[in-house]
């Protein structure tokens, strides 16, 4: 028996559009969007009078249960895709990390045995490359076209753990776009950190407020514009992932102005706070914050970057969601150094963006569904099954209460970590029913998730959306009469 369901009674936000219409599901596919629909007796009703229907949240960038630091973060794929659904996220992508020597299809195995049995929402990967070989390109090769992953990040930062230097950077550019997918970059200078890091001990700065000072925003400027131009003159398309600075974001649209083809993805805590809480006297609440790149000391940071988002020199948005309990951070209670880096985020992405852009009149409805769905589904290559709702998309919806606002709080959010980053904050914004793929998962409330239910999305090569801008850069970029044949390496139908 097929399942029917219908949200009824609100207005759908598109990024380009908002219209009154409701929306009917057939397992899991939207089939119908509009007024006074024909639907089959026994249709499950959602009721979404007076309120807004928005594609469900697509979350660019998490850590779920990553062993770094000497631990494991503490979200793992079930708790951390709950807390996701629980916030109007519908769709987490999370990163297969192998150490230096693991093979990169080794990791993105080991991380679809981790996630498969545990997501109740859908998932995909992005994978790191942080070490070099050949066999590393010819497990590239594979990854994209056969694995479904198109995505592949280095770190310019982690010095002797993840860190890529710059040849080896080109390598990875030059294999990405003989495979059609995009690079993406944790744009940190490593070694500057590690020199400045060293610098601050011996000072006698070992509290979490080191973190941040050994790291002013010009070393993730300088590495954001390193990575742009290593990525231009390899006409190849780079994604920075957690901008978290003025100067790395005015990097990133000023290059965006001399046509080069880089996108940026600010993330919650970016948005939401500040690094002031790094100074907090209580250790454990400033060690909570420790990050990478750091929050930024800066009250005027937030607001910046959401108007980038606003005016599209940003275009995705992440979280970075990293958590790690109270004992984990006391790994650097003598040493900032090894505090674990990372803070919560994928459950209150939507409603902190909400508030910060939308109520703050920076956002309207449609550019915050750009900002939180649509334009990562196009970049990552999955619009419009994800990111739009129309007639054959996954049915990944969330009723979202503009009006309604919640105090964000440790005591009531579904992670699994004892701290929350926004905590005491109130937001406006609301998801009140979240529906994974034409299920009702959270609603008022209460979670109806059902562990594993989630899918693996496969994308395939480059997304029309950024191999168009490519390819107009190729034909720009080679002599007069000389013609460029069109990508053709593996592409994987949706
Ligand atoms: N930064 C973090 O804060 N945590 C995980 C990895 C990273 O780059
Ligand atoms: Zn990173
Ligand atoms: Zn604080
Ligand atoms: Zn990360």
């Amino acid at each position: 028996m097929p399942h029917h369901l219908l949200v009824k009674g609100g207005t759908v936000v598109n990024d380009d559009r908002s219209f009154r219409a409701d929306v009917h599901c057939e397992d899991g596919i939207i089939k119908q969007v509009g007024l006074d629909l024909a639907v089959p007796e026994g249709t499950e009703v959602v009721d979404a009078t007076g309120k807004l229907v928005l594609p469900g949240g697509i979350d660019t960038h998490t850590h779920f249960q990553l062993p770094f630091m000497g631990t494991v973060s503490v979200d793992d794929f079930f708790i951390g895709t709950q807390a996701a659904v629980a916030g109007g996220t519908t769709m987490i992508m999370d990163f297969a990390i192998g150490m230096a020597g693991e093979s990169p299809l080794a990791a993105v195995e080991k991380w679809r045995g981790w996630a498969d049995e545990k997501v109740v929402c859908d998932y995909s990967l992005h994978c790191a490359i942080t070490w070099w070989d050949e066999s590393v390109a010819r497990d590239m090769a594979v990854i994209a076209g056969e694995k479904g992953i198109n995505s592949f990040k280095v770190f310019m930062a982690y010095k002797n753990v993840f860190q890529l230097p710059d040849d080896k950077i080109v390598h990875v550019l030059k294999h990405c776009k003989s495979i059609g997918a995009i690079m993406q970059v944790h744009a940190e200078n490593g070694d500057i950190i590690d020199e400045q890091s060293r610098r601050m001990i011996d000072l006698g700065i070992t509290g979490p407020e080191g973190h941040v000072m050994c790291r002013p925003e010009e070393v993730e400027a300088e590495a954001t514009n390193r990575a742009i131009m290593l990525a231009n003159q390899l006409n190849s398309p780079l994604y920075v992932v957690h901008v978290m600075s003025k100067s790395a974001a005015d990097r990133i649209s000023e290059a965006r102005r001399r046509g080069c083809v880089v996108f940026g993805e600010p993330i919650a805590a970016g948005l939401g706070t500040t690094g002031h809480h790094c100074w907090h006297h209580d250790w454990r609440h400033a060690a909570a914050y420790v990050m990478g790149p750091p929050l930024r000391n800066d009250d005027s940071t937030p607001g910046y970057l959401m108007h980038m988002l606003a005016n599209g020199d940003l275009q995705a948005t992440g979280t970075d969601n990293c958590t790690f309990n109270a004992d984990q951070k006391a790994l650097g209670k003598d040493d900032f150094r090894k505090i674990p880096n990372g803070v919560n985020g994928v459950e209150d992405r939507m409603s902190i963006i909400w508030e910060k852009g939308v109520h703050a009149g920076i956002l309207s409805p449609s550019q915050f569904v750009a900002a939180t769905s649509s334009n990562a589904a196009r970049i990552f290559n999955m619009y419009p099954r994800k990111g739009r709702i129309e007639a054959g998309s996954d049915a990944d919806l969330v009723v979202w209460d503009a009006e309604a606002s919640r105090t964000i709080s440790a005591k009531t959010h579904h992670h699994a970590v004892d701290f929350n980053i926004f905590e005491g904050m109130t937001v406006h914004g609301v998801p009140l029913v979240t529906i994974s793929r034409g299920k009702v998962v959270y609603a008022h409330g209460k979670l109806m998730t059902v562990k594993g239910a989630g899918r693996f999305i496969p994308r395939g090569a480059y997304s029309d959306f950024v191999y168009e801008k490519i390819r107009v850069r190729d034909r720009a970029n080679l002599p007069v009469g000389v013609k460029r044949e069109p990508y053709s390496g593996p592409v994987i139908k949706l």
